[in-house]
């Protein structure tokens, strides 16, 4: 723990500062890349697509540099009322930032949603990055197809061969940015992490314990949505609605005699005790609202839209 004193004294008030957009299709290490360079586990991260549902704000702070990263939604076609949103939340990201950095996965050739991301960037005609990542699983000619790719979109782009689930990599990346900011007056206190509140990082925790434990379209359709929180000085219980669109669903999530629900909450407080630090007690209630993803009032009940 810093001493906020000493560090009120001992800051420089100025450095290389900016705000950094986190861009790229599905599933391309945006969040994993955002959680690595912060060191805490902030976003929801998995291996499925469309993990990540909204902007998240993350703010890095070293002695020289203060750079606020903007994570967002993987760029894909919009289909429900949910997926336009996340397609506007990327909109305005590219609006805010002022870098931007695509992450690229070359290790699947480039697509219809390489083609809208690339566009998207092109015409938000911005400084930009280019991150070919997942270095560790790609070879040079793979790299090469998506580079001529976006290149194509974005002649003026840098790029850099990264692995976001490597420290190294992400240092480097770190003076890479640190040379492309400017100089200017930081925005936010050094003891700032983020501008979502520690029940927005909770709900995101058990979603991801959704993604990771059930199958398939399953979590994709579901929501979290918390009910209480009440602290004690035994910890904290928290008390959660997960959001499902179909009653027949609800039997997949209890799984045989409580199995997968228990998996699901077991996961879900092991990474909420990590981050919050404290002890969990969580209480998970199933509610069926169907087809709320196509529901734009349901959506803003979930801060989903706005
Ligand atoms: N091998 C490898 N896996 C990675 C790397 N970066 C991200 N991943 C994995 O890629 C998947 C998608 O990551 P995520 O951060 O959720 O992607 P996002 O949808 O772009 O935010 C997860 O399983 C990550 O662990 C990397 O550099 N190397
Ligand atoms: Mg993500």
């Amino acid at each position: 723990m810093s001493n906020k004193v000493n560090d009120i004294f001992a800051a420089p008030e100025r450095g290389r500062t900016g705000c950094v957009a986190l861009l790229g299709r599905p599933n391309t290490g945006k969040s994993t890349l955002l959680n690595n360079i912060l060191g805490c586990h902030l976003a929801a991260v998995s291996d499925k697509p469309q993990t990540t549902r909204k902007r998240l704000l993350g703010i890095y702070n070293d002695e020289q540099a203060q750079i606020a990263f903007l994570d967002t939604p993987g760029v894909h076609k919009a289909k429900l009322a949910l997926n336009e949103a996340m397609l506007k939340s990327v909109e305005q990201v590219l609006q805010e930032a002022d870098l931007l950095l695509c992450l690229i996965d070359p290790s699947r050739a480039p697509g219809e949603e390489d083609m809208l991301c690339a566009e998207m960037l092109q015409q938000a005609n911005k400084p930009c990055l280019l991150l070919l990542n997942k270095k560790d699983l790609t070879s040079p000619e793979e790299r090469e197809i998506s580079l001529n790719f976006y290149r194509q979109f974005l002649p003026e782009a840098a790029y850099m061969n990264m692995q976001a689930t490597d420290e190294e990599s992400c240092n480097g990346l770190l003076e890479k940015l640190k040379s492309m900011l400017p100089e200017d007056v930081f925005l936010f206190d050094r003891e700032d992490l983020s501008d979502a509140t520690e029940r927005d990082i909770v709900a995101e925790l058990l979603r991801e314990a959704l993604l990771e434990e059930l199958q398939q379209e399953i979590p994709h359709s579901m929501a979290v949505k918390l009910q209480s929180w009440q602290e004690s000085d035994k910890g904290v219980a928290i008390s959660a609605d997960l959001i499902l669109e179909r009653e027949s669903h609800k039997a997949i999530v209890i799984g045989r005699q409580g199995s997968m629900i228990k998996k699901i909450r077991r996961a879900a407080v092991r990474k909420i005790g990590a981050f919050l630090q404290r002890r969990v007690k969580l209480t998970l209630f199933l509610k069926v609202v169907p087809n709320w993803r196509k529901q734009k009032q349901f959506l803003q009940e979930l801060q989903l839209w706005n």
